[in-house]
Parts: C-alpha cells; structure tokens; sequence
C-alpha cells in the first residue's frame, strides 16, 4: 500500500478529529522517521515532546521486552515489583517524597486537580465545593471534560459542555493578574512553565518566581504542569528549574516514557499526595509493571546520555543559527533548549509543508508558529541539515 491508500484508510475510518500532514511513518530511529514510500525525514517534532529519548531507543526496547516477559498488569490490587522501583528512581530524580503514576497527560493533570482540592478542603480549610484553581490564557492541559472546559480555545470547549467550575482564568505571564484572582477559596494555581500549544510561549523572566512567591504568601498550591516543557525539553531537567522554582504539585507524562508506552505521574509532598486514602483515586494500568519498567530505564537514558545537557547546548546553538534568518515572514525566533518557535506573520502551515518536502517534519502550531523541538539525542551533523533547511524554506 502506498501514501494515498493508507491516508483513504485513515479518513475512511477513523473520526476526523485531527488533520495531519500526509506522511504516512512505518519505522523511525533516533531523530529519523522513514514513510511506507521510503522517503526519510528528519522529526522536528518528537510526537510533541514524548520522544525526547529518539525513536526506538534500543535500551527501551529492551526493558519493555524483557518486562513483557515477566509480567504486564496486575492492577493496583497487587504490588508489582517494578512500580515501586520507579516512583523511588523518579522521586529521587525529581526532588519530592511521593508520586503517584497514571497513564496519559490529562489523566496526570486530573490527578493533580483532586489533590489540589483534597489538599484545600482538608489542611486550608476551604468551605465544601468552592475550591478554585486559577488557569491561564492559552493553556493547554489535555482533553477531558473538565480540563477543556478551561481552555481558553474556543473549539476545544465547543458543544463539549456542560463544565466543571472552579477555574477561573488569567492571562499568562501578568504577575498582578494572578494576585487578583486570588481569594480564600484558590487552592492552586495550574501552569505550563512554558505554553507550548499556545506557539512556545515564554513567561517574562521572574514571572514564575514571582508566582511561587505569590502562591507561597497566600497558601496556593503552585501546580506545574511539565508534560511536555519537562524532561530535559527546554534545557534544564524542568523549564522551572530556570528560575530555581519547585512546584507544590510536579506532573510529568510524554517522555517518562520515551513513546514507548502511555506513562505519567503526579509528584508532591507527603503533606498533599499522603492526603489520598486507599479507594480515593486510581487507575487500572497506572503504575503497571511494563510501563514502570519502561519509566525507570527513559529516566535512566536521560541521565546517562546526559540528554538535559545536550538539550541545552545544542538549543543555544539552534536557536542563534535560527535567529540569523532575516526574512520578511519571520516575526521572531524563541526558545530555550530544543523547545523552539519560529514565530511568523503569516500562517505557518504552507512552511511547514514546504519543510516536509525538503525531509524536515515539523508541525504549525496556533496558526502562524512553527515547533521545532526535535528528539534531544539529535547530533549536530543534522542539526545543521535541519538548520540549513529552514534556512531555504526562508531563501
Ligand atoms: C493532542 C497540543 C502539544 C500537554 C500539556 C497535558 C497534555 C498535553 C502541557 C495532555 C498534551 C498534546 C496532546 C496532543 C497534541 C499535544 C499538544 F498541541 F495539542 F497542545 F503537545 F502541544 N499537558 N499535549 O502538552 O497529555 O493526555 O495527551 O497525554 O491532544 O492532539 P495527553
């Protein structure tokens, strides 16, 4: 089967909700994917963040095939030997007494809600069913009800209602936004460190400072939400650790896994994830022993490829190559890490479909900005093939 035929499968039976380009991938390694017709590209776009790791990395490989082996699930209604391995290895790495997994994103933001609410109800003393937790313009959180019911993206939100309350929303990035929404009944704040469906949106520098201070004075949970800034994306091991800032409630998913399987986790203190008792919440394959293992060794890779270093080192020099395109469709270059915006004056989609044709895949987002977030085990060698293509997409 070629191209036009798998693309005719997929809009013969699968629910139009997503637009894709029309490359169809059959295998992938590393920053490399190759499509049922033989073409080869490079991936700008690392299944947006989930395969910091590069595709297919052998050592996941291996882990996922040897747990396959062994066991898979056992529910939460045994132990396996593998979850408790990873929450250690995780909270270790992370900084925080505990952490409880899930699978998806959304799943893990959920989680953090409920505890952010446990936590408001049962220590601040917050009245019953008035909790509120303070979201921003332009977040993205995933795509259950609640969490689209507090988008600020108007077609995430339609015909979906009706929705949950409690999230009342501010512009990103305004410190004072922040510090009026605020009353006795905000158990957190919920951010993106760094926005990255709403086009790599950076906060101003010491916006997140200012923001755990602020929550820290007014007894609000800070809530980040690091799925896809976290992980060694944007140079550090989290995008807070730019500004030295922790938050109260971490969530982590995409690259826990290294795409290999759906992993995520929510990490805190004893004084808000001890809050769940037994029968409170769960999940039938969060914390199960393949994706656990799987976890364990994409933490490992990070830390032995030395993969936060290298996202730092090589963004810096992506993000100055970028930046010395002068073209008149280019409003601006940001980034930090490999977790870059080529922010244009027009719509970015004929861009990005130019890129594809010259082997670089990248992914418009919000209209007029192009992603470049690559798997971070890139070597510069195509680097600069991928740089020297944006530099001809722009000629
Ligand atoms: C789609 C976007 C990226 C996320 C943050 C939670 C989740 C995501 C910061 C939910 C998910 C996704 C989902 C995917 C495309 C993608 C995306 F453009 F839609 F916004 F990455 F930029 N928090 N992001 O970015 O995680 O439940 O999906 O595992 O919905 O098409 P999930």
């Amino acid at each position: 089967m070629n191209t036009e035929q798998y693309v005719q499968l997929d809009e013969q039976y699968g629910a139009h909700n997503y637009h894709p380009l029309d490359v169809v991938i059959e295998s992938a390694s590393g920053a490399w994917l190759t499509d049922v017709d033989g073409n080869r590209y490079l991936d700008g776009l690392s299944a947006y963040s989930a395969v910091n790791q590069g595709h297919c990395h052998p050592r996941l490989l291996e882990a996922m095939q040897s747990q396959m082996h062994r066991v898979t699930l056992t529910s939460r209604a045994f132990r396996n030997d593998q979850m408790g391995l990873f929450l250690k290895e995780l909270c270790e790495m992370m900084g925080y007494e505990l952490a409880l997994p899930m699978n998806t994103g959304a799943e893990a933001v959920e989680t953090a809600i409920k505890a952010a609410r446990k936590w408001g109800y049962q220590v601040k003393g917050v009245p019953d069913n008035q909790a509120e937790i303070i979201v921003f313009d332009g977040n993205f959180h995933g795509r259950t009800t609640t969490i689209v019911g507090f988008s600020s993206e108007e077609q995430y939100r339609a015909d979906f209602g009706p929705f949950t309350p409690g999230f009342p929303r501010v512009a990103y990035g305004d410190i004072d936004a922040v510090a009026a929404a605020i009353t006795p009944n905000t158990v957190g704040v919920l951010i993106e460190p760094i926005q990255g469906e709403a086009g790599v949106v950076f906060p101003p520098d010491g916006y997140l400072k200012a923001l755990a201070e602020l929550c820290r004075e007014n007894n609000v949970l800070l809530i980040t939400d690091e799925i896809q800034s976290g992980l060694g994306r944007s140079g550090k091991m989290l995008a807070t650790d730019w500004e030295d800032v922790r938050g109260d409630i971490l969530i982590l998913g995409k690259a826990l896994s290294g795409g290999f399987y759906p992993v995520s986790a929510v990490l805190a203190d004893e004084k808000v994830l001890g809050l769940f008792k037994p029968g409170d919440h769960g999940s039938t394959y969060g914390g199960n022993p393949l994706g656990a293992a799987i976890g364990r060794e994409a933490l490992a890779i990070l830390r032995e490829e030395k993969l936060v270093e290298r996202a730092c080192q090589l963004g810096e020099y992506t993000l100055a190559e970028l930046k010395k395109i002068d073209h008149p469709s280019i409003n601006h270059v940001r980034g930090r890490g490999l977790f870059i915006g080529i922010v244009l004056n027009e719509p970015a989609r004929p861009y990005c479909e130019k890129l594809q044709t010259a082997g670089l895949l990248c992914k418009e987002t919000h209209e007029n900005v192009i992603r470049f977030a690559p798997p971070l085990v890139i070597s510069r060698t195509d680097l600069d093939w991928a740089i020297v293509q944006f530099k001809s997409a722009f000629a």
